[in-house]
Formats: C-alpha cells, sequence, structure tokens
C-alpha cells in the first residue's frame, strides 16, 4: 500500500523552515499532501488561495508533493484522501504540549491514522510565519528565511497595505 502522508498547517507564508519539513517527507513517504486550512477564526495576511499559489511554486520541483486546502476536521480530510500519516515539524519545547494534545485528540478521532514527527533544522529553529510577518513589515530583510518568491509576495503585501 503506498504510503500518504498530510503536511497540514496554516502557511500564511510558507517559510524555509516548512518547507525543509516537507522536502524531507517527501523523501519518506510515497505521496505529501500539503494542506492548507481554512481557519475562520485567524485573520491571514495571504488568501488561502496565495498560500496554495506560493507553496506551489516552491515545491514545484517535488515530484511526489501537491497542494491542496481544507476546511473541518483532519481526520477527516485524511479519511477522505486515504492519508495514513501526520506530518508535523518540532521546533522547541514550547510546540510540544501543542502537539502532544492535537496528536492525542487525533488519534483518539481515528485511531489507525499515526502522527509522524521530524525536528526543525536547527538553521530554521526559530523561525514561523509569525515572526516573518513582524519583520518584513518592518521591511527588514527575509531573503535568508523564506523562498524568493515569498520575499517577493510579502514586499507587494505590504507596499499596498
Ligand atoms: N521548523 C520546522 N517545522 C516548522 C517550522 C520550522 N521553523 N515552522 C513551522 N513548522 C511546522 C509546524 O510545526 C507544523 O507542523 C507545520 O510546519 C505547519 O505550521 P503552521 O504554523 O503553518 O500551521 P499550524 O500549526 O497553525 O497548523 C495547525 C493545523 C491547521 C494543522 C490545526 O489547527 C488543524 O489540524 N486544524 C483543523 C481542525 C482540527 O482537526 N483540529 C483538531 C486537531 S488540532
Amino acid at each position: 500500500m503506498a504510503s500518504i502522508a498530510v503536511c497540514p498547517g496554516s502557511f500564511d507564508p510558507v517559510t524555509l523552515g516548512h518547507l525543509d519539513i516537507i522536502t524531507r517527507g517527501a523523501s519518506v513517504f510515497d505521496k505529501v499532501i500539503v494542506a492548507v486550512l481554512h481557519n475562520r477564526n485567524k485573520q491571514p495576511l495571504f488568501s488561502v488561495e496565495e498560500r496554495v499559489s506560493l507553496l506551489e511554486e516552491v515545491t514545484k520541483d517535488l515530484e511526489n508533493v501537491k497542494i491542496d486546502s481544507f476546511n473541518g476536521l483532519l481526520i477527516d480530510y485524511m479519511k477522505e484522501n486515504k492519508a495514513n500519516t501526520i506530518i508535523r515539524g518540532l521546533r522547541a519545547v514550547s510546540d510540544f504540549e501543542y502537539e502532544m494534545q492535537a496528536a492525542s485528540i487525533n488519534k483518539k478521532l481515528g485511531p489507525e491514522i499515526e502522527t509522524f514527527f521530524m525536528m526543525t533544522n536547527n538553521h530554521y529553529s526559530y523561525l514561523s510565519s509569525s515572526i516573518v510577518k513582524e519583520i518584513a513589515k518592518y521591511n527588514a530583510d527575509v531573503s535568508d528565511i523564506v523562498p524568493h518568491v515569498v520575499a517577493e509576495a510579502l514586499k507587494m503585501k505590504f507596499e499596498t497595505s
């Protein structure tokens, strides 16, 4: 049976930390679906369509990676796509509590589905989309922490806002 993993997240926007996890995941599983959540509780900087399009651009050379978006429960999305593993990245101890809760509730909702954790690359252990947006807003250079197209998209977003 093919191993299908889902790497879910907000990706608002995708950073080199995300891309590292996606690339490494793609070398472990037959297929990786990067799934962008339509999150009604958060006010994102980039629309879902923009986030999907940036992810498509930065993963275009990874043949077994597909980009999608989803609503509702992750476990329902996993089942609809016959996916058996959730990929999550871990940066610091501060990630652990949320990740343990999420993995536990997902295990309760879908006992057949596993969560697979990957430690962050040391270069990106401090990196999050929030930090990127915070510093890009003040025109700081983000070219070594996000892909080039994302740096350009951030520049346009803040120039026009
Ligand atoms: N290094 C390594 N990994 C990283 C880095 C980095 N620098 N930055 C981010 N990551 C990892 C994160 O740990 C995460 O695994 C992934 O990349 C995506 O990160 P984010 O921040 O874009 O996405 P999140 O954490 O906001 O995504 C949360 C979900 C959308 C997965 C979650 O809210 C969800 O599943 N919602 C659907 C409703 C549901 O099913 N809820 C029950 C389970 S919580």
